[in-house]
């Protein structure tokens, strides 16, 4: 994971990182990869269409999403890292907010943490800072449960590009490498259709801060609020976000649609 990150800011290069949720619930596959054998296939799917990382998720953040107990995620995400690590070298994230499951699923091997908030649960910075393992940070307003409710921000991408750069100030006093740190705005967690298009647009400003910009887009409901398509049918309008993204610097990506994001960027490295 170390040197993905080294190549992007050595040569910026860029990353596709598969999503793999193993939850009942979660908005774009629920429940299709809830079987760990399932999981992993997919997984090395992913691999093979070029995903150089695999997020595995086994608590919904999808908006209204219940939370789920650490014992429950526990027993969703850790057979499907210890599986996938015996079968790839792929690095493996885990996208959790809990320590305790961060701790869990890197000592079943995991090689970075996404957490979708940002390390602010006591304990979290002290893990990742221990294991040394890069981390992602994400911004959202509100909780999973109620972030969609009435989002308000004066100006949304400075008011994020503030909150990264001081959740990224937090862990570094914690004792988490900068050059370990990846940021994200946060597309969808608490933004309204017009948030989410501004910090599109607004890409560049968050790639002005001194870290590794990574979005997640894909299948997002922004899309099916601009475009009426279902969660099934946003693939183009996924990669063409992830396209402007790249273009306005983002290196790291996280999509259900692997083969195609690729084919995009390397449409778009080939000439930039
Ligand atoms: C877990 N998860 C769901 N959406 C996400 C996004 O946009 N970014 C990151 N980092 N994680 C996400």
């Amino acid at each position: 994971m170390l040197s993905i990150l080294e190549d992007i800011k050595r040569t910026g290069s860029w990353a596709v990182m598969g999503i793999l949720n193993v939850t009942p619930d979660s908005f774009s596959d629920g429940g299709r990869y809830d079987r760990c054998d399932a999981a992993v296939e997919h997984a090395l799917s992913m691999q093979a269409a070029g995903a150089r990382i695999i997020d595995i998720g086994g608590e919904s953040t999808r908006p209204g999403a219940e939370p789920v107990t650490v014992q429950h995620e526990l027993k969703r995400v850790v057979p499907v890292i210890e599986a996938l690590r015996r079968q790839s070298d792929i690095a493996i994230s885990i996208d959790s907010m809990k320590p305790e499951v961060m701790q869990a699923a890197i000592d079943a091997g995991a090689d970075m943490v996404n957490d979708v908030n940002a390390l602010q649960a006591q304990g979290a910075v002290e893990v990742c800072a221990r294991a040394g393992v890069p981390v992602c940070l994400m911004h959202k307003q509100g909780t999973p449960q109620t972030m969609q409710d009435d989002p308000q921000y004066r100006d949304v991408v400075e008011e994020v590009a503030v909150f990264l750069q001081q959740a990224a100030d937090r862990c570094i006093e914690g004792g988490i490498a900068a050059d370990r740190i990846m940021v994200d705005p946060g597309f969808g967690f608490g933004k309204t259709l017009e948030n989410n298009l501004s910090l599109l647009k607004g890409t560049d400003r968050l790639c002005r801060l001194p870290y590794p910009v990574l979005v997640g887009v894909s299948r997002k409901s922004m899309f099916g609020m601009l475009l009426g398509r279902e969660v099934d049918d946003r693939m183009v309008a996924s990669v063409t976000a992830a396209v402007i993204a790249y273009q306005k610097g983002a290196r790291l990506f996280r999509v259900h649609d692997v083969a195609e994001t690729c084919d995009a960027l390397k449409v778009c490295a080939a000439v930039s």
